[in-house]
């Protein structure tokens, strides 16, 4: 049956019509909007309604009702306190004054099929918009911010030259590609062998990042923080964090033989957002590290080492 009459609200909260009503038909092929991609998965052998908790909108082919946009809401971020890459947005976001403007939500779980329609990978964090466009990936979401808002605050967390912007996405592709890898081993099971292997391999990105700050200024770029140091620090505090806590590093040792990242550290927490944010990860670190069912707990448990 063809159900001609649902309407999804547009970014003012009038209704619009349905994409398309072959839609309800053909399973579409993966789409960048959400209601789109429902109907693709709605064709998929693998897609279990019954243990989708949003099953019943979707169904009903309307937005939950708490993505329901109005004027003065510009997304919805999907994200919690204690992500790193989430964090990162955070701080964009209270760098810009957009708090207010952005629902902030914990996903449905990870990986599963309902995030899956709104996130493509089933990673946090994505940002939802009120047309359906769904933008997934810390870096594109924070870039995307700061161009939307670039007149107002967004050009001042961007590297004001051509070589220091360079530098800074440099940093920022050496943490997200070579160096989080690794850090499945702050919290992960694994056997001994690999865990060092992965702190060999952070060990040895702290030292390009250290090779790539400037010695002739804490930041990345300039007297305040951009995007670079933006996204960099919430690894540190997860670093500062586990590490001595639970891999016996020394209090300082992510820094020693590093003076420009010990530098560049001190100068990001004097941030009063950086610390605002440093606070919100670490009462999550410390749910984690918590008795019973923490996970970090749990994991120091079966290595005896609780
Ligand atoms: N490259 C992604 C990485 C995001 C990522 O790994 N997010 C973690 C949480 S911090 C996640 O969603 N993990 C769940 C999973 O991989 O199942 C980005 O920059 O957004």
């Amino acid at each position: 049956k063809i159900k001609k009459n649902i309407h999804f609200p547009s970014q003012n909260g009038d209704a619009v019509p349905p994409p398309s009503c072959m839609a309800f038909l053909i399973p579409s092929p993966p789409s960048r909007r959400w209601h789109e991609r429902l109907d693709f998965f709605h064709g998929r052998k693998n897609w279990q309604p019954k243990h989708c908790n949003f099953s019943q909108q979707f169904a009903n082919r309307a937005p939950p009702s708490n993505l329901v946009f109005n004027s003065k809401v510009e997304g919805t971020i999907f994200t919690t306190p204690t992500s790193n890459f989430g964090s990162r947005v955070r701080h964009v976001l209270l760098a810009l004054a957009l708090e207010d403007k952005f629902i902030q939500k914990r996903p449905p779980g990870f990986k599963t099929p309902e995030f899956k329609v709104i996130s493509p990978f089933g990673k946090i964090p994505a940002l939802l918009l009120p047309d359906g466009l769904v933008i997934p990936e810390s870096d594109v979401i924070c870039r995307y911010l700061i161009e939307r808002h670039w007149s107002q605050g967004g050009s001042d967390l961007w590297p004001s030259s051509a070589e220091t912007a360079a530098v800074g996405n440099f940093l920022i592709r050496t943490h997200d590609i070579y160096m989080h890898p690794n850090q499945k081993a702050l919290y992960g099971t694994m056997d001994e062998a690999e865990r060092q292997k992965c702190f060999d391999g952070i060990r040895a990105n702290l030292d390009i990042i250290e090779a790539y700050l400037d010695p002739d200024s804490p930041l990345v770029a300039g007297d305040s923080l951009t995007l670079p140091d933006i996204s960099l620090y919430p690894t540190f505090v997860y670093y500062q964090y586990i590490l001595p806590r639970c891999w016996g590093w020394a209090a300082e040792e992510v820094f020693e033989g590093r003076p420009k990242l010990q530098r560049w550290w001190r100068r990001v927490l004097e941030d009063p957002i950086a610390q605002r944010i440093k606070a919100d990860i670490e009462s999550g670190l410390e749910r984690w590290a918590s008795p019973p069912d923490g996970r970090i707990y749990k994991l120091m448990a079966s290595l005896g080492r609780a």
